[in-house]
């Protein structure tokens, strides 16, 4: 299946740079996008758009057929810049979906939309939501756009709680957490790809024998099935990264319930 125009947001970021050529196999044409100055800062040749701009938001939107949705603010952090970025750049890409008869989103989730679980609790997509911060709670936001605009206007949307997406694990977190490059890729494919998707929620990460999150019928609904596994690098990470007890060491978001809150 050949997509049409596809819109990859956050073209720039580190995920975003890694998945551009393979995204550009699955379609006719592929339109990058990203912040003017991060597009600079790599050398990209894209389409400068701050997605909290609606006019600007709608105009990148023109003709798009399906999008990955990469782009916005990407770690905890102060409530403003993830408003504009995370909530308003979400709303303004499914208006314009919307209007544009967009057909398909693919959403970059994140795991942190349950980071306060405790680790080792085997969670399904649709388990209560645990955000472990302002970061995660406008993903949670997101999600809820996504099955708003398939509930009422049919836009399709898969939405990846995406786990550490990483060259190789890096802690005894990412033994659970870890999602591969090749991993990211064939899910991203798989979620733009599968005949029918309506709404799914599904986690993103890779075949970890520790992984928290059970995503079996929703990947079997996208047809993915994961190739790699953290386990091959357990005994250098738990040499090297002695258990903890700390409250970061305990939940499933990790560092990020180090994070935060922050007053005005
Ligand atoms: P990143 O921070 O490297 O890239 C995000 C990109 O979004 C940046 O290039 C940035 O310039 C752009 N951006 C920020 N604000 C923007 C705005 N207002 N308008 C337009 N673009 C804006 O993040 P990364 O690691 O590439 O992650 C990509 C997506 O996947 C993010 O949405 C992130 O939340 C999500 N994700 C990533 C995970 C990972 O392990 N890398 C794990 C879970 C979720
Ligand atoms: C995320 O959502 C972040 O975007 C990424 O930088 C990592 O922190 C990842 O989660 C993680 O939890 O490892």
């Amino acid at each position: 299946m050949t997509l049409r125009k596809l819109l990859l947001t956050g073209a720039a970021g580190n995920l975003g740079r890694v998945l551009a050529t393979d995204l550009a196999s699955l379609c006719d044409e592929l339109v990058l996008s990203d912040l003017p100055a991060s597009l600079d800062k790599h050398g990209i040749r894209g389409v400068g758009c701050d997605l909290a701009d609606a006019d600007a938001v709608e105009a990148l939107m023109q003709g798009v057929e399906t999008v990955v949705h990469l782009g916005g603010v990407s770690v905890e952090g102060p409530f403003e810049p993830i408003l504009q970025a995370n909530l308003r750049g979400v709303h303004n890409l499914y208006e314009s979906a919307r209007r544009q008869g967009t057909r398909r989103i693919v959403f970059a989730s994140s795991n942190h939309v349950i980071g306060c679980a405790r680790q080792g609790q085997k969670l399904k997509p649709d388990c209560e939501p645990q955000p472990d911060g302002n970061y995660g709670v406008s993903k949670l936001f997101g999600e809820g756009m996504a099955r708003l605009y398939w509930d009422r206007y049919g836009i399709e949307s898969v939405c990846l709680r995406i786990g550490t997406a990483l060259p190789e694990p890096i802690d005894r977190r990412s033994l659970s957490t870890w999602l591969s490059p090749r991993d990211l890729f064939s899910l991203i494919r798989a979620s733009l790809t599968a005949p029918q998707v309506g709404f799914t929620l599904a986690y993103g990460n890779s075949a970890n024998p520790r992984a928290w999150w059970d995503s079996t019928e929703a990947w079997a609904r996208l047809g993915f099935v994961p190739q790699d596994s953290a386990e091959p690098w357990a005994a250098q990470l738990e040499s090297i990264h002695p258990p903890e007890d700390s409250r970061a060491a305990q939940m499933q978001g990790g560092g990020f319930l180090n994070m935060g809150p922050y007053d005005r």
